[in-house]
């Protein structure tokens, strides 16, 4: 009996692992007929991060290098932000932002209603704000992205 339920709660986690697997696939398939990138390190970046997202939850490989001052570096993934700092000094700020992927992804300052442009898979960018001391939400502001837990803190002082 109580082999027979932990058999029916290890199918479960099971089906529910390779529905969200499935669900990554059909969305990165779209990505590749949408953008008409037959980029084949996409596929097993949306496995790993299927796998890392559910165990570590961001972190991990996907650490940003130090950056200098004035510079903050970003690294983004589905779905999390990682910034090398979490604390930084007033004035114009360079934002050197990596997409680790798949999906498209950017960096939006809330309380300056500023954001950088959309970025795929593996690309990069860079995104320069002037900051004031104080206490800023950086988020993705790609829709539901924030939600998903793309949303960071970033105090100037
Ligand atoms: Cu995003």
């Amino acid at each position: 009996m109580r082999s027979a339920t932990t058999k029916r709660s290890v199918g479960g986690l099971v089906a529910f692992g390779i529905g969200t697997v499935g669900a990554l696939v059909l969305a990165v398939g779209l990505l590749v007929l949408g953008g008409g990138k037959g980029d084949q390190r996409v596929f097993p970046t949306a496995v790993a991060s299927a796998g890392g997202s559910a165990v570590a939850g961001g972190g991990g490989n996907d650490q940003p290098a130090p950056a200098g001052e004035g510079e903050i570096n970003v690294v983004e993934k589905d779905f999390a932000i990682a910034m090398d700092k979490a604390t930084t000094k007033a004035g114009p700020i360079t934002f050197n932002i990596k997409n680790n992927g798949p999906s498209p992804h950017n960096i939006a300052i809330k309380e300056l209603n500023q954001t950088s442009e959309t970025i795929d898979g593996g690309k990069s960018t860079s995104f320069k704000a002037d900051l004031k001391p104080g206490t800023y939400t950086v988020i993705c502001a790609v829709p539901g992205h924030e939600q998903l837990g793309m949303k960071m803190t970033l105090t100037v002082q």
